[in-house]
């Protein structure tokens, strides 16, 4: 090669140009740092990530990376991955590990898994997985052959108490038919922040003319396109979703052949939305009486239109399931229930996707029938909850450990635990310390793991095999596009060997990954080795879409067969069964004497573009977008305190403080501070209490409670 050619060619490589002369392959890849599961395009060179970019032909993100994707190359590479099985030699939380074999470390935990369960039974092991989801009707399984009951997950904070919520009101749950619709009620969810695939389908929305109306109390680019923004105070979107439906019954705007024949308690309902006038609606939640009205009208008056709710805000109250029912009584309330343009009953299958195929999945993870097994962790505070939820409620685990009570919890098999996911955290992290046994898999070796006994390394969705099928029955099964990060593993090939090594006796499971996923989709007769043979992946053609309006053939799968306004399973479990409004559990309203210390409102989490939970502080590419912890408060309170831009201010509640820089926006309004969570050193999360939850589902009341800020008198961030 003369000396010209190699220039040329490391122009090439520089560039990064895929090709046979530069080595450079692109291969299809799935991202999961979120669980939006965009498809990318591994550019691998010499078995390295060099670059991603996204794949144009999946339809899920049609190219586009939100930043979190494109910084793969530095999640995938972190120095903190986990490079081999490790074994804590040092004092719990004291990151003093050795590294063992796989062997060591499987024989290891089965051997005292086994243990446990032959002393105290096998309800007193817990299996819980935080955000990961592909590997979830694995561990299930796992967790039911062992005998336990307690499979729990990230889930006791996330989307399952809205499933919870639909069950209830519907029967089933139901998304919002965007494609279709002329209106858009856009309940709490910032697209543009959460999820780049569903931003796509909110911008080509905005192109066809659709009318938007969206509900939060901060000023998200959404809010600003929308026609109309109800800004709500923190915590009060129960209250409002009352105050539209007066107005749309004392106005006449509802569909009276769809209440009349296919709903239950609308009386009961209409007597007590009728409390909610404009004015009253008004002083709740902030608004004022005209703004109520104009959105009800137009989302009454537009037809079809549908309701889109975030996974997590509306139920990250004390009211939350409430809220959730009143917001979504607004579906039946104007006759948009399973219509085309209207909120479209979809069944999940697969990690919860709409995408209406049959599987076997419940069979798959369920292997044993509750009866056969001990009360779940939270069973008997939030019996609805386990009616409904088949799985245990993970927020009640620390108090359970702490206890003891109604049994022992000794030892801990968690996938991806992050101790900051819960409420007082700092509680979460003591119920870790006394823990027997406790074993955390993971990419990272987090501050969480950091408490484990034996840690095990989990290999990223860019090294293992993985299935998604999205809900538009795009479906792709990805190679792994770079070997394992040093002695990393999949998950599933974990729990398949961890079933393995306790003696479970599972064929299925032993058989592998593809064939439990073979037999979960069998019903609709979809095999993996044909997916397999589509690398870009492909879309399932062939199958009827799911139909509308089934429940005129079926009926309503609740008690009364129809769609309740009124629960009757609510009011046999003695809860209010109208989706009534209460105050949060700490508000200048519900506690006038907290508020007269903590008088501002504070709301946590709203998602940033460039954080995920716990992940994306270690990647430079993303924390470097907002390096500091920050807390949002409105530049009228700021100056109320004397507080400036970037100062360094205390964050505090009643329960305690922590060091934060002041970030001074209309992002928030007035009285409204906004918070995320999981940083380290300035974690929200010990600032609100364990049990600050909604007595339904037992979720956390992380969007509204009180606080203050004040300036700091100095101390390091
Ligand atoms: N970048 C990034 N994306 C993520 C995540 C992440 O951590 N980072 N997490 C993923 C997960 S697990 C989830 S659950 C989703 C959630 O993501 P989204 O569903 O989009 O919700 P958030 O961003 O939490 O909330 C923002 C919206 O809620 C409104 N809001 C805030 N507080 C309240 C309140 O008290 N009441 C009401 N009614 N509205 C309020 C705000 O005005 C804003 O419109 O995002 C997912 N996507
Ligand atoms: N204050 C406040 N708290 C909140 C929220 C809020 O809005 N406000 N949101 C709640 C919500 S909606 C959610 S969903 C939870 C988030 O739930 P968390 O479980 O806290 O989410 P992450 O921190 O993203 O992930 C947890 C761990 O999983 C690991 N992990 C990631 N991928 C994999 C994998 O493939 N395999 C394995 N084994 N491990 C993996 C990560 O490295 C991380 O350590 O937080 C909840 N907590
Ligand atoms: S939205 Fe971003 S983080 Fe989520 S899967 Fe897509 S690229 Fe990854
Ligand atoms: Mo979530």
């Amino acid at each position: 090669m003369s000396k010209g050619e190699d220039a040329s060619i490391r122009r090439l490589i520089k560039a990064k140009i895929p090709g046979k002369e530069t080595g450079i392959e692109i291969k299809k890849g799935l991202c999961s740092i979120c669980n939006a599961q965009c498809g990318i395009d591994v550019y691998v060179k010499d078995g390295r990530l060099i670059k991603t970019e996204g794949t144009l032909e999946n339809p899920v993100n049609k190219g586009r990376l939100c930043v979190k994707g494109v910084s793969n190359k530095q999640y995938v590479y972190h120095r903190e991955r986990i490079r081999s099985p490790l074994l804590r030699v040092g004092e719990k939380g004291s990151d003093r590990f050795v590294p063992i074999s796989w062997d060591e470390a499987l024989d290891r935990i089965a051997l005292r898994l086994n243990e446990i369960k032959e002393e105290s039974g096998p309800e007193s092991v817990v299996f819980f997985t935080g955000f990961p989801k592909w590997l979830r009707p694995f561990l299930k399984r796992l967790a039911h052959n062992f005998g336990s009951p307690n499979y729990m997950s990230e889930s006791s904070t996330c989307y399952l108490a809205t499933v919870l919520a639909n069950r209830l009101t519907y029967g089933c749950s139901f998304v919002p038919d965007l494609k279709n619709t002329k209106c858009i009620l856009n309940w709490s969810s910032n697209p543009y922040y959460s999820s780049a695939p569903q931003a796509i389908n909110f911008v080509e929305a905005l192109e066809r003319g659709v009318k938007i109306i969206d509900v939060g109390p901060l000023n998200t680019t959404l809010s600003r396109q929308a026609d109309i923004h109800l800004r709500i105070r923190p915590g009060t979107s129960g209250a409002l979703a009352l105050g539209i439906a007066h107005v749309i019954i004392e106005e006449d705007l509802y569909d009276r052949e769809f209440v009349s024949n296919w709903t239950y308690g609308f009386e009961e309902y209409r007597a007590y939305v009728k409390e909610y006038t404009p004015e009253v609606t008004a002083k709740i939640t902030g608004l004022a009486p005209q703004e109520i009205i104009a959105g009800a009208r137009l989302y009454a008056r537009t037809k079809p239109a549908t309701i889109v709710t975030s996974a997590s805000v509306t139920v990250h109250h004390t009211n939350g399931v409430q809220n959730h029912r009143a917001i979504t009584a607004l579906i039946g309330l104007t006759g948009n229930f399973d219509r085309p343009g209207g909120n479209h009953v979809v069944p999940t299958s697969y990690y919860h996707r709409a995408t209406g195929f049959d599987t076997r999945e419940e069979e798959f993870e369920q292997t044993k029938n509750w009866e056969e097994m001990a009360k779940r962790i939270g069973e008997e505070e939030y019996p609805v909850w386990s009616r409904f939820i088949h799985e245990a409620q993970a927020v009640s685990l620390p108090f359970q450990i702490m206890s003891g009570k109604p049994y022992p919890v000794r030892a801990l098999v968690g996938f991806g635990v992050n101790y900051r996911m819960w409420p007082g955290s700092d509680f979460m992290k003591k119920s870790l310390e006394r823990l027997e046994f406790f074993v955390d898999v993971d990419l990272f070796m987090t501050d969480t793991a950091k408490f484990a006994d034996i840690v095990l390394p989990a290999s990223s969705s860019l090294e293992r095999s993985e299935l998604s099928i999205s809900p538009s029955r795009y479906a792709i099964w990805t190679e792994p596009v770079i070997p394992p990060v040093g002695d990393s593993r999949s998950d599933v090939d974990i729990i398949i060997e961890l079933s393995k090594r306790l003696n479970l006796n599972d064929p299925l499971l032993s058989k592998g990954h593809e064939a439990c996923l073979d037999f979960i989709f069998e019903p609709s007769n979809i095999r993996i080795e044909e997916i397999k043979k589509h690398p870009g992946g492909l879309i399932l053609g062939g199958f009827p879409r799911t139909p509308y309006e089934k429940y005129k053939k079926t009926g309503f799968s609740t008690p009364t067969g129809k769609m309740e306004f009124a629960s009757v399973i609510l009011r046999e479990a003695g809860y209010d069964p109208l989706p009534v409004y209460r105050e949060p559990k700490y508000s200048p309203i519900s506690t006038p004497h907290i508020a007269a210390m903590y008088p501002l409102i504070l709301t946590t989490g709203a998602r940033l573009p460039m954080y995920m939970h716990s992940r994306m502080y270690r990647v430079p590419w993303t924390r470097g977008l907002r390096p500091d912890p920050m807390v949002d408060i409105n530049p009228k309170d700021g100056e109320e305190r004397g507080i400036k831009q970037n100062e360094r201010v205390v964050l505090s509640t009643p329960r305690g403080s922590i060091m934060v820089k002041a970030n001074l926006t209309e992002y928030v309004p007035p009285g409204v501070v906004n918070m995320y969570h999981g940083f380290p050193g300035a974690d929200v999360n010990e600032l609100i209490e364990p049990d600050y939850r909604d007595p339904i589902s037992g979720y956390p009341g992380y969007k509204s409670l009180l606080c203050d800020i004040r300036k700091s008198n100095g101390g390091d961030l």
